[in-house]
């Protein structure tokens, strides 16, 4: 079975999720109207018509999901707020019915030893700041500030750690290129736009943060993150591979930690948003000092230029067909990247059609922190969907799930053995929920959600999160 591979001491072993992913309850508490309650309810938009009104009810089952991670010994979850309750119209004054519920999880997380997370911005910003603009205003960022002060002057004795926006690049380029996310707009200025937003509220809502909080609170942001490879070694290939990085991980890696966005694209998509984006002093204000970074991982790219062999060979053609009727297929890059992905041939693939990837994240976090220097990293994401059932003896048994997540750590202990200042750990996720576009088709959750009864079954992938949080060692193989 050989050693157990033991992780440093103090290390947060958690699960995450996100408000309209898991709460349901959008009408309670005075919680306002969010722009993804208006697009799930927009036919057409999310498979089968699927909505987030229900979700998981975790906003009334709360304490017994905290219960559940307790008892598994978790030491961490990570959760986000949801501005609409806060704000029900994106301004003003709080809405103190809409943060009792956050006081309410965070006191019941205490209760069971569980360090609290919170998550500012999961992609639910009221409907009201959309009415005005949305991200592509730029007093959208002066809201958001207002909201994080309100947050942390509720929460900020209780929480240590915050994390002021999740997968910004998610927001901006689904949300408003390719609009597959709320919104919905599909104009690359106007996503050009909302991500310059998006950085700059990051930027400001650090500073106004460290201005509240008690001086331990740490403060970073969360970036959805996939190292690029190109599909073969030419240099047109190798050239594609640079632009897809730019574009998926330098366009928020390059602003918020060296105040720069990346040279390769930033006159292309200039152009495209009619010239600049920004205002003199901007980027200084976004590349504002935070204490770490957390890196949501999924899989790896395999990308070739459209015009080379790679993109029109026979083999790439078929398999993007097949992969084309899959969720992860629908999302092809954009044209003016002149670059394609190429998907994997012979690999393990989730039901989301993402390969599996494991040393991906290894080479990731070395990569970071050889390009944009040590710091402190958290893995915030993390995990994988499959197709869970319940089986007649009522378990659910997930050893992909198990599998996936065992070989993900083990990459993870070797990056740390590689000088990564990786400090935790969260699985997305806690639940299984409601996965956007995808609505409730595809199950990421250590627990298996029955939707109608809600009643709640730990997968086998829990049992086994559970003895590596305890142990705080992952072992090789299987014991
Ligand atoms: O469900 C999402 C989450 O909201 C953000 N990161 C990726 C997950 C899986 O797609």
């Amino acid at each position: 079975m050989g050693e157990p591979l033991r992780f440093p001491e103090a290390f947060l072993w958690g699960t995450a999720t996100a408000s309209y992913q898991v709460e349901g309850a959008v009408s309670e508490d005075g919680r306002g109207a969010s722009i993804w309650d208006t697009f799930t309810h927009t036919p057409g938009k999310v498979f089968h018509g699927d909505d987030g009104d229900v979700a998981c009810d975790h906003y009334h089952r709360y304490a017994g999901d905290i219960d559940i991670m307790g008892d598994l010994g978790l030491n961490a979850y990570r959760f986000s707020v949801a501005w609409p309750r806060v704000q029900p119209e994106g301004r003003g004054a709080a809405n103190e019915a809409g943060l009792d519920f956050y006081r309410r999880l965070v006191g019941k997380l205490h209760e069971r030893g569980i360090e609290p997370v919170a998550t500012l911005y999961h992609w639910d910003l009221p409907q009201a700041l959309q009415d005005e603009g949305g991200w592509a205003n730029r007093a959208t960022v002066d809201r958001f500030v207002e909201y994080a002060e309100l947050v942390a002057g509720a929460l900020g004795g209780q929480v240590g750690m915050w994390i002021t926006l999740n997968e910004p690049w998610v927001s901006a380029f689904v949300g408003h290129e390719s609009g597959q996310h709320a919104p919905g707009v599909t104009d690359t200025a106007t996503a050009v736009s909302a991500a310059h937003h998006l950085l700059l509220a990051h930027g400001r809502a650090v500073r106004a943060l460290r201005s509240s909080l008690p001086v331990s609170s740490q403060v970073g942001v969360t970036l959805n993150l996939s190292p690029v490879h190109a599909a073969t070694p030419t240099e047109e290939d190798a050239e594609a591979a640079e632009r897809v990085n730019a574009y998926l991980n330098g366009w928020f890696l390059g602003p918020t930690l060296r105040g720069k966005y990346p040279e390769l694209l930033y006159d292309r998509l200039a152009e495209m948003a009619g010239g600049d984006f920004g205002r003199p002093g901007d980027l200084e204000e976004i590349h504002a000092e935070i204490d770490f970074l957390g890196v949501n991982y999924y899989t790896v790219r395999n990308v070739a230029s459209s015009k080379s062999g790679a993109a029109t060979g026979r083999a790439g053609a078929a398999l993007r067909e097949e992969l084309a009727a899959t969720p992860a297929g629908r999302r092809p890059l954009p044209a003016y990247l002149e670059a394609v992905d190429v998907p994997l041939s012979g690999v393990e693939r989730t039901t989301k059609g993402w390969a599996v990837q494991p040393d991906g994240l290894r080479e990731l976090l070395v990569w970071l922190r050889d390009e944009y220097g040590k710091r402190p990293v958290y893995v915030t994401e993390n995990g994988a969907a499959f197709a869970d059932y319940v089986d007649p003896s009522g378990r659910v048994k997930d050893p992909e799930r198990v599998e996936f997540l065992r070989n993900h750590f083990i990459m993870a202990h070797r990056a740390i053995s590689e000088g990564v200042d990786l400090r935790g750990y969260f699985v997305w996720s806690l639940l299984d929920n409601f996965e956007w576009a995808d609505g409730y088709s595809q199950r990421f959750g250590l627990v298996y959600v029955d939707y109608k009864s809600q009643e709640r079954i730990p997968k086998s992938s829990a049992a086994f999160l559970s003895d590596v949080a305890r142990s705080n060692a992952v072992c090789a193989n299987a014991g």
